[in-house]
This record gives structure tokens, sequence and C-alpha cells, in this order.
């Protein structure tokens, strides 16, 4: 099966996506998310003035050989850009060589290891008693695990809360819009939300957070000591992690698990908080980790110490990344949950797909590949808008933050 052509579809139906779409002799396509958010058109470049024509003419089917050869063939290994571009790569070729087998992705895999994958959904709201409300309408949704986020007093703007029902999108400005941040006002309000939490919806749905590397390892110490009660299932990115050190210090003070990974590429960026169980659950996804067969290597590595996977999918990761990341999900044997926020109906009808949501569960479907399309006619209908994520700046003297 070889590799006559390869396009890059840039659209926007209500934000962003890159799409790289793989066609071959034999008449197949597979498609691959390189979505990467505020950041685009770098991938979108990468793929088709550096990438595609080392493709044309491959054979399909070398799937392995083909990432060895645009991972050690750059000389420059790893990072966002190339990491994106890579996996776009790797998953339509995936994509390809299940529906050249006829079969549905995770059967190429190795199988199913369970029956469906857990999802959390994201349940926000402006203070505590909305947040209350929003998760509680999501268990009525059915969703077994709840990530709640909430706005915080005396801060303006604070990562996770939306704007509409089941919607939050980060990348909101054409230039970075400026957020606020304070690590006292945000560490009184915490554990006072799930304290709430737990006294309206009881202890049978997980409860998950996201402090989206704001906190310092001894102030993310403090925080998963007070949560310790609530019985959170993680508490995400509770510190940046480019030095994977200093989750240690995080898990010397609290048995409140811990997440990581979402911004992670590669293997070497989670390997010693995997060898050092320094952390429960990995974040590292499809897209943004060089596609399934890095992915793979990263949840072998995992499953070593007891560490299970937790993927991020987020808006901004196509439904092409979701469609891969259930089959993965359903096979992969240290599973632990996958995160879900649903796009917009428009994100939706370019992107048709074959998973489905029921009772906090999704399923990949039985289509042969990972079961996602583009619908290129609509997505010409929805041309590219610059967009960018925050910045944040501590409130009492602007000194800039992590977002
Ligand atoms: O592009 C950034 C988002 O994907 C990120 O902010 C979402 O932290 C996130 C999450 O946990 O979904
Ligand atoms: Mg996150």
């Amino acid at each position: 099966m070889k590799i006559t052509n390869a396009r890059v579809i840039v659209c926007s139906p209500g934000r962003n996506f890159v799409t790289l779409k793989i066609e071959t002799d034999e008449g197949l396509t597979g498609i691959g998310d390189a979505t990467l958010n505020g950041r685009e058109l770098s991938v979108a470049s990468y793929l088709t003035d550096h990438i595609i024509p080392c493709l044309i003419g491959r054979d399909a089917h070398q799937i392995e050989d083909i990432w060895q050869y645009l991972y050690k063939g750059a000389y420059w290994r790893r990072g966002p850009v190339t990491m994106t571009a890579i996996a776009a790569v790797d998953t339509a070729l995936w994509d390809l060589k299940a529906k050249a087998a006829g079969l549905p992705l995770y059967q190429v895999l190795g199988g199913k290891s369970r029956t469906g994958v857990m999802v959390y959904g994201h349940a926000n709201g402006t203070d505590i008693e909305h947040t209350v409300d929003e998760v509680l309408r999501y268990a009525d949704m059915g969703y077994k695990a709840i990530r709640a986020q909430s706005g915080v007093p005396g801060l303006d703007k604070v990562y996770g809360v939306g704007r509409g029902n089941l919607f939050y999108e980060p990348a909101d400005a054409d230039l970075p819009s400026e957020h606020d941040w304070s690590t006292e006002k945000y560490l009184r309000h915490t554990p006072k939300l799930f304290e709430r939490l737990r006294e309206k919806l009881g202890f049978d749905h997980h409860l998950l957070h996201d402090v989206h590397h704001r906190l310092t390892p001894i102030e993310a110490s403090r925080l998963g000591k007070s949560l310790e009660e609530h019985q959170l299932f993680w508490m995400e990115d509770a510190t940046p992690a480019e030095n994977q050190e200093s989750f240690r210090l995080i898990r010397q003070h609290t048995t409140t698990p811990l997440a990581v990974g979402e911004i992670f590429n590669s293997i070497w960026d989670c390997k010693e908080l995997i060898e050092n169980q320094l952390i429960d659950y990995i974040r590292a996804t499809v897209v943004h980790a060089g596609g399934i067969t890095h992915l793979r290597r990263i949840a072998d590595l995992a499953s070593m110490y007891q560490v299970r996977t937790g993927c991020h999918g987020a808006t901004d990761l196509s439904p092409a990344c979701m469609g891969a990341a259930l089959h993965f999900d359903l096979w992969v044997p240290n599973f632990g949950i996958q995160e879900y926020m649903r796009h917009t109906e428009e994100t939706d009808a370019v992107f048709p797909h074959a998973y489905t949501f029921d009772k906090g569960m999704l399923y990949p479907g039985d289509a042969p590949g990972h079961g996602v399309d583009i619908d290129e006619k609509l997505a010409a209908k929805y041309p590219y808008k610059r967009a960018y994520l925050p910045v944040n700046r501590q409130q009492h003297d602007g000194t800039l933050w992590n977002w």
C-alpha cells in the first residue's frame, strides 16, 4: 500500500483544527490530528514543507520505520511541533492499517481489555454553588467521573470556568488575553469547593481537579493534603513539570493521587516521574506525544510502575485524536480514565465519527480504522482564525505567571 499523496487541512468549525489526510494507491485514506492550540500553522508548515515530501512513495504499512525515519531522521528531536506532526502521520497510518485489515483499530492493537472507556466531563461555575449545580447536572447525564473548576472570589478570570453549557474554550482571543492570579485566594477557596461538593454529591462519583500548573511544589503539597478527606480521583498539573524532581516534594506530603503530562511530547518528559513513582496517572495523548506508536511506549513504561493512563481530551484535540485515543484506551492494559470535553455541533459535523457516549462511558465503535473522518467540503466553509491561549499575571504586581 503505497502513499501517493498527503494533504493538510486547516479549518475552524468553532475552533481551529489541523488535520493530515494520507492517500494510498489502494484507494484507502487515513487521517490524523495535528492540532497544537495557538501554534496551529507551525505544525501545518512542518507537515507540508518538511514531512509530506518524504512520505510520497513509502509503504504505508511500515509504521514503525516511518516513525523512526521522521524522529531520528530530522536530527532535531522532540518538541511539541515536531512530535505533533509525527503524531498526525502515525495516527493516519494506524487508521490506514486497520482499514486495510477491515478491522477497528483496537483489534489491530491487540483487542479489547475492557467493555468501554470511562470518561470524565468538565463541570464549572462562577462560584461554589454554581459549580455544585453543574457537577450535579453532569451526574444526571450519567457521568461517573467529573472534573470541578470554580471561579475564585477576587480573581477576574480563572482557568476552566466556561462561558456556556458544556463548553469551555480557552483560546479566546486574536492576541493573548490576560488573566490574573493569586495563589492565596485560590488556596483558600478550593478546599471549600470540594467540601461542599462531597456534602451534596456524596462519594459515589469520582471528582477531579486541574491546578493547571499554577502552584509551587510546597503549595501543591498543602492543597493535596487539604483535599485528602474529599478523596479526589486526581489532582492534575499541580506544579510545572519541566523539573520532574519537583513532584517528589508533593509526593512526600500528600496521598492525593497526582496526574500530569498533557503538555508532554515524549517518554523523556515523564521517565523520572514514572520510574520514581512520583505520579499516578500519565496524561500524554496521541496528538502531542508522537502518535499511537510512541504513546504505547509511554504506557508500557508506566505499567511497570503501576502508573495508569489518563489521556488529555480537551476540545482543542480534534475528534480524530479522540477516536484514536478511544481505541488506544480500549486496548491499553493500564488504562485509568479518559478526559472528554464535548466538541461543538459544528466540529462534530466536520468530523463524522463512530464513537458514542452512554452512561459516563465512551465507545469507539467497530468501523474499520479509528472511525473518524473529515468532511472536506464542510471544513472549507470554516477558514482558519488566529486564536491564542491566555497568559496569566500575578494580581499583586503583574509578574508573568504560569497559565
Ligand atoms: O490547549 C490547552 C488546553 O488543552 C488545556 O488548557 C486543557 O488543561 C486542560 C485540560 O486538562 O483539559
Ligand atoms: Mg489540564
